[in-house]
């Protein structure tokens, strides 16, 4: 039951609020080589409203483009605009001038407030537009050395924040597209806080003396909740890094002694390889993993290495935020838990009726933060009934327990048998040899399909035929024989997209 004011401003509570509520001096924001506090954040952001609705001339209901990395400064301006009651549409930085150009179509972006290190292609993108009217750029290195910094500058730190309703629209996700087909999605000012307050205080228990580090993009929901909602809503500190590699990250950790830890299960493995190495990571009490299923392998090292779970959950775009997890007191490996509360979930047929515990079926989701597509005639078939089709295979246990079993089209039929592909992936990595792989289904005349393997290989393996079948051996004597890959391919990189969710349509040749 959450319950806001018909008045609610997502911004304002996440910055004057917890200023009001004491937590003035705690920090904040830390990125750029500084800490910023609640307080500072607070003026900054004010100022920031002031300029953006002065200078801009943003008016309620703007949609407003915010181009930039994970940084303090990108943070300050999403909450600036949304104080200022635009409709943000927060966007990745490595985007180029047509694929902007789509965003600002679809979602009629007048203003975009964007880094000046990332200037070009957003200026590219203005001059084929005529939606989009200004663009105006800020310091992303935190130096208040760009358009908007200077605006800001003179400005009060009082800002009276827009009064918008809770069920206003905040917030237009747009979906990465693991099928290369993106839509956007519509998140009210209170789905904000909702992700707080169920997911971030049920499952994480998040406490003010939590700091946060991670490497989903902010223009990600995953990124924006895990990164900047979610400690900002409890007094609690984020790490905001411009390039989030594995070994950035561990820097980082091992430097403010981080607890809690946002990332996807190829970046944990390249941070239990570092522990061997000596990396300490002992500060982390939470690591999820999200926006690829986590093999059981990966869940199973984790726990020898640390002795904590990796609390694997499953968000998306169109929910906002993580809608079925694990807890800490109540985990297993290769399963994604139950529903968080507020949420339910079904798994359905292909007529949408229910299956029978044990039996795959579609999951369909359903909560309150979810899931309003922006004009886009696809809605009357991914939500029925308000609830979300997603395209995800899942297995419900006996016990209730949610089992991730494939994306819909990465189930692959071969003689008859049905084979998910991640199980496959899964056994896979379970192997010292693989670094990453994915794993699909191609044509074949006898078995309809067969299993193919794309694999990137660990350092000093030889990519030949003895490998192939050191592999394969090792598939059959982890999951049933019939579903090793009777094909595998070496590679260097897998495609995948830019929230690091593998484009197995890629390995397929689709696009
Ligand atoms: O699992 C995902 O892909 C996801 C998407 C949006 C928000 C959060 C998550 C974990």
């Amino acid at each position: 039951n959450f319950d806001y004011p018909e008045r609610l401003n997502a911004a304002v509570e996440l910055t004057d609020a917890m200023v009001a509520k004491g937590f003035g001096d705690n920090t904040a924001l830390i990125g750029n080589g500084r800490r910023r506090t609640y307080k500072e954040l607070s003026d900054w952001t004010n100022r920031l409203a002031h300029a953006v609705v002065e200078d801009l001339k943003v008016k309620p209901g703007n949609r407003v483009l915010i181009r930039s990395a994970n940084n303090p400064a990108m943070v300050a301006c999403w909450l600036a605009a949304t104080k200022a009651g635009a409709v943000v549409v927060n966007t990745m930085p490595m985007l180029r001038a047509g694929e902007l150009a789509k965003i600002v179509e679809k979602a009629q972006i007048t203003h975009a407030l964007c880094d000046t290190r990332l200037m070009d292609e957003m200026v590219a993108c203005a001059k084929r537009s005529s939606v989009l009217t200004s663009v105006v750029g800020f310091d992303g290195t935190s130096n208040h050395d760009a358009e908007l910094d200077r605006l800001a500058l003179e400005k009060p730190v009082q800002f009276d924040a827009v009064p918008t309703g809770r069920d206003d629209v905040a917030l237009l996700g747009f979906t990465s597209g693991t099928t290369g087909d993106p839509k956007a999605t519509m998140h009210f000012h209170r789905d904000l806080l909702i992700i707080a307050d169920g997911y971030a205080r049920e499952v994480l228990g998040v406490t003010p003396e939590d700091i946060f580090v991670g490497s989903p993009p902010l223009a990600f929901t995953f990124g924006l909740g895990g990164l900047a909602i979610f400690p900002l809503r409890f007094g609690a500190a984020a790490t905001l890094l411009e390039t989030a590699s594995p070994p950035n990250m561990i820097e980082i950790i091992e430097k403010y002694r981080a607890t809690v830890c946002f990332t996807a299960p190829t970046a944990y493995r390249a941070m239990m390889r570092a522990m061997d190495e000596g990396a300490d990571l002992s500060s982390l009490r939470a690591a999820v993993s999200a926006g690829e299923t986590l093999p059981g392998p990966v869940y199973d090292e984790w726990m020898a290495k640390t002795g904590k779970p990796m609390l694997d959950g499953i968000g998306a775009t169109e929910m906002l935020h993580i809608f079925i997890s694990n807890r800490f007191d109540d985990h297993k490996p290769a399963c994604t838990g139950k529903p968080v509360t507020g949420y339910e979930a079904r798994l359905i047929d292909a007529q949408g009726a229910e299956v029978p515990d044990g039996t795959p079926g579609r999951l369909a989701v359903r909560g309150p933060t979810g899931c309003r597509y922006l004009a886009d005639h696809r809605q009357g078939s991914y939500v029925k009934d308000g609830w979300n089709i997603t395209g995800d295979t899942f297995v419900r246990d006996t016990e209730g327990y949610l089992h991730f079993a494939a994306r819909n089209d990465d189930m692959i039929v071969s003689s008859g048998y049905n084979i998910a592909g991640p199980e496959v992936e899964a056994a896979l990595l379970g192997h010292d040899a693989v670094v990453e792989c994915g794993v699909i289904g191609v044509p074949d005349d006898e078995r309809g399909h067969i299993v193919e393997a794309h694999v990137v290989l660990a350092e000093g393996i030889a990519a030949d035929d003895k490998t192939v079948k050191m592999l394969q051996d090792h598939v059959k004597a982890t999951i049933a024989p019939y579903k090793y890959p009777r094909s595998i391919r070496f590679i260097t990189e897998l495609p995948k997209t830019q929230t690091g969710k593998i484009q197995r349509f890629r390995l397929r040749g689709e696009a």
